[in-house]
């Protein structure tokens, strides 16, 4: 039989990230992927790229969640980009409603098109109302930063601590990821399970961050989580899976590269 995940996220019209990203995620990973459109992002050729964002009604995002649910007895769900608070309250209502095996949310904090005034309103509502539903998080080193309240993230230590103080807001399992942007020649990831820190480390690929890396990494936790992984494995196996399609990455028009989601696959049938 096969096994459901499903996914509450933007679109992002490239197909570099958000829902594309996460539905192309589970369909490499050979879980059946369910999608609910939370908005729009729609970056501008003609303007460097600069993020277009237009967010669907609420009433929208609840029929979507409705029409999912009714369907299919779905227990393992990805949150990724909401975008404002009145999304935030739609869908935590909705998660709120239901009984999962786990939430995994994916903690996108801003988005270039946002007014800051107004992304302060959405950080605020993830963190009270989103992450506290949460079984597992996965904030990089900028939402580490932010969630945790610590004054800078420079180190593997410190990136142990903001996954500590994260995993205080209410989640089960804390990711946090250092990327390119943290000092060192590894890429480092944290898992912190509540009692033990577990650090996982790749050699970094190149300098410049890949688009939909986050979203790739969260979605293949999520599908693993969905086929009955443990989070250990989980969380590695994703790290494995993101590192093979940053390596195996797509370039278009864009200044940034895009992961290819289907290089892992690629590289066990070479
Ligand atoms: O990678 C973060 C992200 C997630 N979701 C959507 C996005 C982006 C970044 O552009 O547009 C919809």
């Amino acid at each position: 039989m096969v096994d459901f995940a499903y996914v509450i996220a933007g679109s992002e019209a490239t197909g570099g990230a958000g829902i594309q990203v996460d539905l192309k995620t589970f369909q490499e990973l050979g879980v059946y992927g369910v999608g609910t459109t939370t908005c729009i992002v729609s970056f501008d050729p003609k303007n460097g790229w600069a993020h277009r964002f237009v967010p669907v009604e609420p009433d929208v995002i609840a029929d979507q969640i409705e029409a999912a649910t009714a369907t299919h007895d779905l227990d393992v769900v990805k949150v990724g980009m909401l975008g404002t608070p009145a999304t935030i309250d739609v869908v935590a209502d909705a998660l709120a409603a239901r009984q999962w095996r786990h939430v995994v949310v994916d903690p996108v904090l801003i988005c270039k098109g946002q007014e800051p005034g107004a992304a302060l309103d959405t950080d605020t509502a993830l963190r009270e109302k989103v992450i506290p539903l949460a079984t597992v998080v996965t904030p990089n080193l900028f939402e580490a930063q932010i969630l945790s309240g610590m004054d800078e993230i420079t180190s593997v230590d410190d990136l142990a601590e903001a996954a500590r103080r994260i995993a205080d807001l209410g989640p089960k399992y804390v990711i946090a990821k250092g990327g390119v942007e943290l000092p060192g020649d590894d890429a480092v990831d944290v898992l912190f399970d509540g009692s033990d820190v577990t650090v996982l480390a790749a050699p970094k690929v190149g300098s410049e961050r890949v688009s939909g890396a986050g979203c790739t990494l969260a979605a293949a936790i999520t599908a693993e989580l969905a086929k009955g992984a443990e989070i250990g494995e989980a969380v590695a196996f994703a790290k494995e899976f993101t590192t093979a399609g940053i390596n195996g990455r797509v370039s278009g028009h864009t200044p940034f590269d895009t992961v290819w989601q289907g290089a892992f696959v690629d590289a066990l049938e070479a």
